[in-house]
């Protein structure tokens, strides 16, 4: 059964095209230094935002009318499935990615609700296989049942720990069986309200704990998978303890993990922690920490995380750049972790999403392309660093320099002379490239 009925192929028309439903941009074949876009952008639909998401808000049920709407239990769980086959063969999405409460609904009981997740993982696992779609993630969602009210692996309750262990456990299975590339760890509950109840060290401890386990687990199984983590500053806990990257890496390193983790970073948690994503992909990538991204954007004049689709042209080259430069996201991708507006309500908005969000990501890709093949950033950067390449700067960056050794250049030393940094002229020649695709 067709659940997009009125929605055909989503093909490539190029940028006179004036059809909405088509791409201008995204040319999966088309070749950019190198690589295909299909290869450098591993485009994937995020299930809870695209099937499970109802344009539900703090002030009003859901607006979303879906063709499994008058469905329940797990004939809407199967429908879901159909579904999303549709429509990634529809838009040319190569991945998909899932809480393990997104396909399937829980029971009365964790057995009832692993054997609910077993009858939906096969009919994937049948589906992935006939259309050869792949799976660029899933996750356990450890948040947003009652249970975890107090957290997860940071939760003060041990039994709630168990049941979060035995969760992720049968997510690692899940993953294996249907050949995930990578799992992420999304802590939703793992921080804190107020420091007045809250035991900081234990905590920490008690989650590193946990993903010493899930790495051993993916160990014993055979699960090559990449392990990530995304950092977000707050919502819903107002203290999150994977902050930022930067914060996330230092914590890994604490518990010796860093080697068995990458990040998956997310455009509009970067902009909650202050932060532009291409802040976040620098750090990641100069750490050797670049996973995945969760491709979606923010709006600054509001404080939450509002997972609006990417349509920023500037935002989509910066975070191109960044990738380029960090030679790509490996056996990460560009997974549109956003949702269409409470007012988009109609299932045609899903394909308007995410056609905008991929052509700009292609447009951004290509801006990227050009920024790098002109060396229009580098130029600038190489030659602003130019002094630690010779003399003085190069014993510096050689190691061979003391304070003393540095004294005695200074004491000698001609009046020091800065350079302008000439940032409005590197704007406008990034504006070239941008306007130039
Ligand atoms: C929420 C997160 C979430 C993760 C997966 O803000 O972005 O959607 O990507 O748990
Ligand atoms: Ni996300
Ligand atoms: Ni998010």
């Amino acid at each position: 059964m067709a659940y997009f009925k009125n929605i055909g192929k989503i093909v490539y028309e190029g940028r006179e095209s004036d059809n909405p439903l088509a791409f201008k941009h995204y040319n999966p074949q088309e070749v950019v230094l190198g690589k295909t876009m299909e290869e450098h952008l591993r485009f994937a639909v995020a299930y809870w935002h695209t099937y499970v998401g109802d344009g539900s808000d703090p002030f009003g049920i859901g607006t979303a009318i879906r063709p499994w709407d008058s469905l329940t239990g797990m004939d809407k769980a199967k429908a879901r499935v159909e579904a999303n086959f549709e429509f990634m063969e529809k838009l040319g999405l190569p991945f998909f990615c899932f809480h393990d409460r997104d396909i399937a609904p829980e029971g009365e009981t964790l057995q009832e609700t692993n054997a609910n997740l077993d009858v939906i993982v096969a009919l994937l696992k049948d589906h992935m296989r006939s259309t050869g779609k792949k799976l660029l993630w899933n996750t356990a969602n450890m948040f947003t049942h009652p249970r975890y009210t107090h957290g997860a692996g940071t939760t003060c309750n041990a039994d709630v720990y168990a049941y979060a262990a035995a969760q992720l456990k049968k997510s690692l299975e899940i993953g294996k069986e249907l050949g995930a590339e990578n799992y992420v760890f999304w802590g939703g509950r793992e921080g804190y309200e107020s420091l007045l109840n809250t035991d900081m060290a234990l905590e920490l401890d008690n989650l590193a704990r946990l993903y010493r386990m899930a790495i051993d687990y993916a160990k014993e199984i055979g699960f090559d998978v990449q392990f990530l983590i995304e950092p977000k500053p707050k919502e819903p806990t107002k203290h999150q303890y994977d902050f930022d990257a930067a914060t996330t890496i230092a914590f890994l390193r604490k518990y010796e993990l860093e080697n068995h983790f990458k990040l998956n970073l997310e455009a509009n948690h970067a902009t909650l922690a202050g932060h532009t994503f291409e802040h976040e992909i620098r750090v990641a990538a100069i750490n050797g920490m670049l996973g995945s991204l969760d491709a979606n954007q923010g709006d600054l004049l509001l404080g939450w995380d509002t997972d609006e689709f990417p349509t920023d042209l500037y935002a989509t080259t910066l975070t191109m750049y960044e990738v380029l430069k960090a030679g790509g996201l490996g056996r990460g991708g560009v997974n549109f972790d956003a949702k269409v507006r409470r007012g988009s309500f109609e299932p045609e908005d899903l394909f308007h999403a995410h056609i905008a969000g991929m052509d700009a990501y292609a447009w951004g890709l290509k801006a990227a392309a050009r920024l790098i093949e002109g060396k229009v950033l580098d130029a600038f950067v190489e030659e602003r660093y130019r002094s630690f390449r010779e003399g003085i700067g190069a014993d510096i960056v050689a190691g061979r320099a003391t304070l003393a050794s540095l004294e005695q250049y200074a004491l000698q030393n001609k009046p020091i002379r800065n350079e302008s940094g000439r940032l409005e002229r590197i704007r406008a020649a990034l504006n070239e490239a941008i306007f130039g695709v």
